[in-house]
């Protein structure tokens, strides 16, 4: 959480010193389909040919591997169908990116290649719908620093708008899980696991925790 704080906060200290910004916003497939909202600081520094992205996205995703064999061939999709229980998962992720822009390349299109670091909190599990168990729901998270890069393409409708397409693959690392288990009667406890802990590399193979990530996005940049 520290970590994705202070990306954001280098991300708001390099807006402030740029001239002109677009407002960004785009849906698409990341994972899971979903859409990101962005503040872009379309000029760094005077003569620099450099833009910094600033975004939040939100994805679906899924959660827990239905082909994951819990133990003697049964998985988690056998499990899941029995009891009738009720999977859900998403991304949510902070994204601060430099984006290269040369000019004079006389194209239709501004094409920005561009680089950065994120920083995506991945929550997920499952309800109990119809009672099947003694607990109402499990739900794990995890928050992951990752890395990313990609290309984005601006094509100008009018002077101010532009459509923007997006083509890009991040990477995340390992982080610590933390599962809330809630029972019937409402009470929730809570456990974690951790990078090198026993146990850990199993339930990174059970939890869909992203990992590699393309990323493919269309939307509009208004620019002011
Ligand atoms: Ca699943």
């Amino acid at each position: 959480m520290k970590k994705g704080l202070l990306a954001a906060l280098a991300g708001f200290l390099t807006l402030a010193m740029a001239q002109k910004f677009s407002v960004e916003a785009g849906a698409g497939f990341y994972g899971g389909f979903g859409g990101q909202l962005a503040v872009v600081a379309e000029d760094l520094a005077p003569g620099l040919p450099l833009g910094v992205r600033l975004g939040v996205g939100f994805a679906t995703s899924d959660a827990l591997d239905d082909g994951y064999d819990l133990g003697g061939g049964t998985t988690w999709g056998d499990v899941k169908e029995a009891g009738k229980f009720s999977e859900w998962g998403q991304n949510v992720t902070l994204s601060l990116d430099v984006l290269y822009k040369p000019s004079g390349l006389g194209l239709p299109v501004e094409v920005a290649p561009y680089f950065g670091v994120r920083y995506n909190f991945f929550s997920g599990g499952y309800t109990d719908p119809e009672d099947n168990l003694t607990i109402k729901a499990q739900t794990i998270s995890s928050n992951q620093l990752g890395l990313g890069l990609g290309v984005r393409a601006a094509y100008p409708l009018m002077p101010n708008l532009s459509l923007v397409g997006d083509l890009g693959v991040d990477y995340y690392f390992q982080a610590c899980f933390t599962r809330v288990e809630e029972d019937d009667s409402g009470n929730k406890s809570q456990s974690s696991v951790c990078p090198g802990d026993s146990g850990y590399e199993d339930v990174n193979k059970f939890v869909t925790q992203p990992e590699w990530v393309l990323k493919l996005r269309l939307g509009a940049a208004y620019r002011f």
